[in-house]
This record gives C-alpha cells, structure tokens and sequence, in this order.
C-alpha cells in the first residue's frame, strides 16, 4: 500500500503576517487586495479568528468589512508569501525528493519507500517547519493524493489525520461532494439536481448514471473517488534552478561595512538552504540596487560545485568587490545557481 502525505499551511497569508506583526495575533485579519476594505478586489486568506464572522477567500473586501468591523485589512505581499513558501518546500524536499509542489502553501510527498512510520514523519515536519517559519501545517496521510488531500482538510489547524481503506465509509462519505478533487461549484450544482450531496451519495450511485451524465472519463473517475480510489503519481519537479536571499533595508546603506556585514549575513542564510537541500552550487551572484533603483548583478562561477559557507562567502564578496559602490545601497540580493 501506497502511503502519501499531503501538507497544507494553516491561513497561510494570514498566519505570515502575524508572524510579521505578533500585536495582531489572534485578532482577526483579512488579506486582500491592496489591503484597501473600501475598494474592490476580494479575500485572499482570513485568520481563523476571522472566519468565525464567516469571511472567506473569495468574498469581496467591502463584504468582509460588514462581516468583521474589527478586522485588520491588510494587503497581499506576495513576495514574503513566496520566500516563506520557498523555506518550507526546501524542508520538505530534504525529506524525501519525492515530493509534488501543488502551490504556495501545499504539497504531497510519497512516504511508501520510508523506514520510519509516516506519522512520526509528520511529527517531524511539522516540528521543522515551526521552528523554521513559526507556522504551523496541517497533515493527511492517506493510501493516495485524493484521500491524503481531502485528510489534511479534516482537523485544520494544526491537524494530523492519517487515513486507511478501512476509514473510507465512515469519514469520507459523510462529506460534501464539493470535497473531491474534480468537483467545482459546475459539477457540484449537477449533482446536487442529481439527489447526489455527500460522497457517499456518489459512491452509491451507479457508475452508468455518472458516465452518462458526465462523459465516460469524468463519470467514471468521479464514481472511483467517491470510493477513495486514486492511482495518480507524485509529479516530482526538477530541483531549483537557484536558492537566493534578497533584502531591501529599512535606510539606505552607505558604509562598505554595513554592507558586507548584510552579505556576510544573506550568504549564511542562502548556504543553510542550499545544505538543507542536499545541494552544492556552481554560481554566486550578488545583486545590489541603488537608491535611485538603477540595480546591477555581479556574478562568479566555481571550478566546482560547492556548499562551503567559507568558500561561497569569498566568491560573494568577490562579487560585491566589483561593484561601485558610489551611491547608497537600498537592496542587497545574494543567490546561489547551477545547483547539483
Ligand atoms: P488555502 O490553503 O486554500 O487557504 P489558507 O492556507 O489561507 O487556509 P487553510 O488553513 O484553510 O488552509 O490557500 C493558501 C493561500 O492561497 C491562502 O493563504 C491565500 C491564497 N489564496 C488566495 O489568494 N485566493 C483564494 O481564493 C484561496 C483559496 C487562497
Ligand atoms: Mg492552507
């Protein structure tokens, strides 16, 4: 048997920009547009001390303000959503390379060849990934993607769930057809005129209603994940083409030393990544813009591919020595290439 887990940050948007500001945690907090509740533009993410007013990604900004007052409107950062994402999948790929990357904050990975037991797996998991980010994930384990998916989804926040064949009647069919993978809101209101609601509607349901209604491949794939069946692979991607830092300072750097000082501390964090990865790189680049926003990269390549924090170190202040450095410095970028 196939054992699969599926990881799924909890109100991932939110949960980054409570990190960020922590006098907001536990408040409600809606992410959204430009952050603006008067304009248009719709919820990206609320925090779940937010959603108990009943707002949710998709509804409209103005919407949320009626429902939650209080709320914190904030707007979408989609770069620290992005560097925060990139962390957790370096741990998850460190796991096993096994793994799927499905979005900004969801993965699966195939545990099947693992001595350890999955769920001790995903203890650890979790644990990295808080002491890493402080977020904390929920996890399904599951004989495939579509179970594992829908596990992940069942105890949110902070959840582990581990499912069996044997759970299938009893915690699947009780949920709303809308939870299969495949059903949108088209096929769910199809259904719902069909009498079918809940999954194990669908399951008993006969296979030649769901093809006749639904088309041969989509009827039937429908009617086998009702009864939990799914033989999908993990889709693995090919490594990162680069592991990079980037950090625009609150003034403006004008001392050499300051400057160096941020590298020095960009490249120790850039080279923990790389090791955590399991991976040595080729090429150093070093990226710096200007106060008026005129941005230049520098960039070196090894006789080798190396992780050596001393070695990496040089090759970026090599980088950094080739710069003229006449006017302040307002971001400073270090990224690591031709990774092996
Ligand atoms: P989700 O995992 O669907 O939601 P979530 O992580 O905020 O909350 P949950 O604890 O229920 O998993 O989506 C991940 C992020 O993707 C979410 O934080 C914001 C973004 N997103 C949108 O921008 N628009 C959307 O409609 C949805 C569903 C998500
Ligand atoms: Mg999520």
């Amino acid at each position: 048997m196939r054992r699969i887990l599926h990881i799924d940050m909890d109100a991932f948007f939110a949960a980054v920009e409570e990190r960020r500001h922590p006098n907001l945690k536990g408040r409600p907090i809606v992410i959204g547009g430009r952050g603006d509740p008067d304009s248009r533009g719709v919820v990206s993410t609320a925090s779940y001390a937010a959603r108990k007013y009943g707002v949710h990604s998709g509804i409209p900004l103005r919407t949320a303000l009626k429902l939650c007052p209080d709320a914190v409107f904030l707007p979408v950062d989609y770069r620290s959503y992005a560097r925060v994402s990139e962390e957790i999948k370096i741990i998850l790929a460190s796991v096993t390379p096994l793994m799927e990357d499905v979005g900004i904050d969801e993965a699966f990975l195939d545990l099947s060849a693992m001595d350890q037991p999955p769920e001790t797996i995903a203890r650890e998991i979790k644990k990295r990934i808080l002491e890493a980010t402080g977020l904390s994930c929920s996890i399904g384990i599951a004989p495939n993607k579509l179970l594992a998916k829908i596990a992940s989804d069942l105890q949110k926040p902070d959840g582990l769930t581990v499912l069996g064949e044997d759970d299938i009647a009893e915690t699947i069919w009780p949920l709303p057809v809308r939870k299969l993978r495949g059903v949108g809101p088209k096929t769910e209101s199809v259904l719902k005129r069909m009498g079918v609601h809940t999954i194990g509607d669908l399951a008993v349901a006969s296979v030649e209603r769901m093809t006749e209604r639904f088309g041969p491949s989509h009827g039937r794939t429908l009617h086998r994940a009702a009864l939990g069946i799914d033989e999908s692979p993990i889709i693995i991607h090919w490594e990162p083409k680069s592991i990079g830092r980037e950090t625009t300072f609150q003034r403006d750097l004008s001392h050499w030393q300051e400057i160096a000082r941020a590298l020095a501390h960009l490249t120790r964090q850039v080279v923990s990544s790389l090791k955590a990865a399991g991976y040595r790189a080729r090429t150093v680049t070093v990226k710096v813009r200007f106060s008026d926003f005129d941005t230049q990269t520098r960039a070196m390549t090894l006789d080798g591919p190396s992780d050596s924090p001393d070695l990496l170190r040089r090759a970026a202040f090599q980088c950094l020595g080739r710069f003229e450095l006449k006017k302040s410095v307002r971001l400073l970028g270090m990224r690591v290439s031709k990774l092996e």
